[in-house]
């Protein structure tokens, strides 16, 4: 049995990996070349625990073999990815198509593909079969199978959610998906279910989709609790004692590279959408709330936000990852900046954003500052000592933690969601 990757990214490496050292010898495919240079070395810019050392073992037991050009095998697993195209909120399929293109073109009878990328509804059917039959003068489901299986991993615990986590096979008909459930079970070990494609793309973008919205009631009633008194976090663990409720945490908006676009490929084709599209703008609304929150506390002491030293804690999109696509972090950086404030973002784990390249000591970080912001819930916020770090900061300062990360009375820090 061989099995080749298709897109050796955040997806397509760590599972190429996986299977490689599940016993199953894998080719992975890219069509950049200084990426595939830097695997066969053993290098990746993917910062996950046990990544580099399980990459190092597949490519040293010639398990994991990767180069630029597609070669014929029987499985194809496809995890190149889609994007959001921020003009008019619509999916760019440009490079999932040419690797369907790619595949078709060595494709032979018999052969099995998964695509684990995300899509809108319809698209395997009606964009990317068309393109693989076409390429390979190949039938779907009489010459060759298809599936659409979702990726569904968790940033910072990839490569266990690999493994554990329960996987949809979306099959083009019965035997598609009997054939690609046996290939997972190869490596997963979590319930394989097995249902039509349709469903399954939806179910993808549901799921990111409901992860948004329900962020988003969080920062909703984060505000309302602002205007009316309490204790947004105290309240929503109070109200999820309950069996049936489970009310995510309000924060300074929503990053990464999935929440941020699969709520906008579910609503691509139904513009009418009220709840979808309300709770993308109330989440990203909130860096600019998280400004309002600095400037009043800046105000109490007798200070404006013009002027003020000001450090943000965590360029991340969220705790203890090095990822900072689509961050909070940076959202409120650059607004503080715009309000005239002096700021510097610190992160233990970002390299570089955007150009700008964090500050690494947190203590140099929050020198002079007038207020510090918290934006990201890396442990190390958490478990610093905030007394002395209040110490080295400017008279009066403020401290605003949108992450519920530091226990507040006695420091005096001013939270999301809080007013007691
Ligand atoms: N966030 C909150 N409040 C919360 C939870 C998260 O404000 O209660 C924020 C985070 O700080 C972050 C953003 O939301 O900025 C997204 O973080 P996340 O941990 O919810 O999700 P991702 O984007 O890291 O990963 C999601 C996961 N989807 C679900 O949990 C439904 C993951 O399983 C998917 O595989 C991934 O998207 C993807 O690739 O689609």
């Amino acid at each position: 049995m061989k099995v080749a990757i298709v897109g050796l990214g955040y997806i397509g490496l760590p599972t190429a990996v996986t299977i490689a050292n599940a016993g199953i010898p894998v080719y992975g495919y890219d069509i950049n070349e200084k990426l595939v240079s830097e695997v066969k070395k053993g290098r990746t810019y993917i910062k996950e625990e046990g990544f580099v050392e399980a990459l190092k073992n597949a490519i040293s037991t010639e398990m994991l073999k990767v180069g630029t050009e597609m070669k014929n095998s029987d499985y194809y697993l496809i995890a190149v990815n889609t994007s959001l195209n921020k003009e008019n909120n619509k999916i760019n399929l440009q490079h999932l198509k040419s690797a369907c293109a790619s595949v078709g073109a060595v494709l032979k009878k018999g052969d099995v593909i998964i695509v684990e990328s995300t899509v809108t509804p319809g698209t395997t059917e009606n964009i990317l079969i068309p393109i693989i039959e076409e390429k390979s003068g190949l039938k779907c489901c009489e010459d060759f199978y298809i599936a659409y299986c979702p990726e569904r991993v968790l940033p910072g615990n990839l490569m266990y959610e690999l493994i554990h986590n329960d996987r949809i096979v979306g099959g083009t008909d019965e035997k598609s998906g009997e054939k690609v459930r046996e290939f997972y079970l190869h490596y997963v070990k979590g319930k394989i279910h097995v249902t039509d494609v349709k469903t399954a793309e939806l179910a993808k973008l549901m799921e990111n989709t409901y992860r948004a919205v329900n962020i988003a009631l969080a920062n909703e009633l984060a505000l309302i609790v602002e205007k009316v008194g309490g204790n947004v976090y105290k309240a929503i663990e109070m109200a999820n004692s309950h069996p049936r409720v489970n009310i995510h945490l309000p924060g300074p908006g929503v990053g990464g590279y999935c929440l941020t676009k699969d709520p906008w490929f579910l609503i691509e084709d139904y513009p009418e959408s009220k709840i979808i599209r309300d709770s993308l703008e109330i989440n990203s609304y909130m860096p600019e709330h998280v400004v309002e929150i600095v400037e009043n506390a800046l105000r109490e002491k007798g200070k404006e936000i013009k002027g003020s030293n000001i450090a943000v804690l965590g360029l991340a999109y969220k705790g203890n990852v090095s990822d900072p696509r689509e961050s909070p972090g940076y959202e409120v950086y650059l607004l503080l900046l715009n309000k005239g404030a002096r700021v510097v973002i610190h992160d233990p784990y970002v390299d570089e954003y955007m150009g700008y390249v964090p500050e690494r000591s947190i203590e140099d970080a929050v020198k002079d500052a007038d207020a510090v912001v918290i934006t990201t819930e890396h442990n190390v916020y958490g478990n610093i000592d905030w007394n002395a770090l209040k110490e080295l900061m400017a008279e009066n300062p403020v401290i605003v933690d949108t992450k519920n990360i530091i226990n507040g009375r006695e420091l005096n820090v001013f939270k999301l969601g809080v007013r007691e």
